[in-house]
């Protein structure tokens, strides 16, 4: 159309998008046969734990809304989309028996996105562990790993006809750190040995799958995605650049080196090791870990990291923490997304792209979440209902320069989904931040509008550019 007037144009099939997932979109949690999650459990623990008192059953009801939603996704350009299978939705208590309804419902799911042209991009786990497995450890446990891998054949068997891009988790170091480190996620345990033997378990749980899915001779990708968060030094001074390489190992090379190259990183293995804190694994893990790595990767950012050398020697009473190895820094006039108290660095985005390019084979990639959660957006909402959400907008076009930039300099990323498609449910913070290109009236059943940034974005997939 306008593309004359494109300046920033991208590859032909760019994977327009956004993604979401099942926890925080269908709602419908207790009903046709589903099983409780974590978040199920946690929210009848402490419901006061979570924003306003905002649940898991009162998300966007896909569930029930999914037509609607999948024709607003094609209405505003969508080419793809993720979401994810709910697991204790598709079996209720994560190990026994398939749920019929369940099996409906994402058929129904993943025909509707396919005939509307919207290609499914599909997750099997997003931070939503069936609550009978946590009662037995959760990831902690290994026979959840098995369990894992026969809900990933499951899932394949099942969909795998139509579903072509698959992933194996999402973030996965998420309820490593909410879970076991930082009391955000449950079971709200401070317990680093525990931490590492989740990372383990995960890391391995994804091997397996990716095994399984080409043992059962599926022709599609399978993928993990990750939150990468690139690690700046302080300055150039020796101690501040240690800092950084292990802030580096811990936080992305601790997922992204297995996923990828399929080994640990070293200076991780060495801490462990030092410290007396390798998981226990069983002969013949690391060589499935080496054997099936991903074939694609998403690439979640919001913010950097920045670090400095430790200045003060932690408490030897205190819990060990990952952050032994560094101090988190403040860098003068950085900007900052306020409400959800975020750096933003649009270079970042780039960083990542150069650094998989040339330290990661290229490996094909896609971002998969990138985002800005805003407070009280209803203040910017016009006499027209519509949001005018020009700061989303700036922020999507400032990191899609810097993506555009990679891929002029050869970087292998497909496409860009944002974090999220339509105003959701995000875990203890609820309702708190909104993300979506459409927003979500709460008070009058979940009413949809498309934003500015909705209607912009429309316009972009169109002209594959802005
Ligand atoms: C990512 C998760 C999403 C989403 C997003 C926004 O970490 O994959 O599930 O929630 O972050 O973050 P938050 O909801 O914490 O504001």
């Amino acid at each position: 159309m306008t593309t004359n007037r494109v300046k920033y144009s991208f590859p032909d099939g760019f994977w327009w998008g956004s993604s979401a997932s099942g926890p925080q979109t269908e709602g419908a949690a207790d009903v046709d046969g589903k099983g409780k999650n974590i978040w199920d459990h946690w929210y009848e623990e402490e419901p006061n734990r979570f924003f306003n008192g905002v649940g898991p059953q009162k998300t966007s009801q896909f569930y029930y809304k999914y037509k609607e939603d999948i024709q607003l996704m094609k209405e505003i350009g969508h080419n793809s989309f993720r979401m994810s299978i709910s697991w204790a939705r598709l079996i209720p208590d994560g190990a026994g028996e398939v749920n019929p309804k369940a099996i409906e419902f994402y058929n129904n799911v993943i025909n509707e996105f396919i005939a509307n042209d919207v290609e499914p991009f599909v997750n099997l786990f997003h931070f939503d562990m069936p609550y009978e497995l946590q009662k037995i450890g959760g990831w902690t446990n290994r026979s959840v790993v098995d369990a894992y891998e026969r809900y990933a054949r499951i899932c394949f068997e099942l969909f795998g006809d139509r579903v072509k891009k698959w992933f194996t988790h999402n973030e996965p170091i998420v309820p490593v750190e909410g879970g076991y480190l930082y009391d955000f996620h449950y079971p709200n345990e401070v317990d680093f040995g525990k931490a590492v033997q989740v990372g383990f378990n995960t890391i391995l749980s994804s091997a397996r799958a990716i095994k399984a899915y080409k043992e059962m001779g599926q022709d599609g990708k399978i993928g993990i995605i990750l939150n990468l968060t690139p690690s700046y030094p302080r300055s150039q001074h020796p101690a501040d650049l240690k800092a950084s390489v292990l802030a580096d190992a811990i936080f992305n090379r601790s997922f992204l080196d297995p996923s990828v190259k399929g080994v640990f990183p070293e200076e991780l293995v060495q801490i462990l090791k030092e410290e007396g804190y390798m998981p226990e694994f069983e002969s013949g893990d690391l060589e499935i870990i080496k054997q099936n790595t991903v074939d694609l990767l998403g690439v979640n950012y919001y913010q950097p990291r920045r670090v400095k050398a430790k200045e003060n020697l932690p408490n030897p009473e205190a819990p060990f923490m990952p952050d032994r190895y560094f101090d988190n820094y403040v860098m003068p006039g950085r900007k900052m997304n306020p409400h959800r108290g975020w750096e933003i660095f649009e270079k970042g985005v780039y960083d990542i792209l150069v650094n998989l390019k040339e330290n990661y084979g290229n490996i094909e990639c896609f971002i998969s979440e990138n985002g800005m959660g805003v407070e009280g957006e209803e203040k910017f909402r016009d006499e027209n209902g519509i949001i005018q959400d020009d700061y989303r907008i700036e922020f999507i076009e400032e990191h899609l320069k810097w993506v555009h930039k990679a891929i002029q300099e050869g970087s292998n990323v497909k496409g860009y989904h944002l974090w999220t498609f339509m105003d959701n449910w995000s875990w203890t913070n609820a309702y708190k931040n909104r993300y979506g290109f459409v927003s979500v009236n709460l008070d009058k059943d979940g009413e949809r509008t498309i934003k500015k940034s909705g209607q912009w974005i429309k316009e972009v997939s169109r002209n594959n550019g802005f």
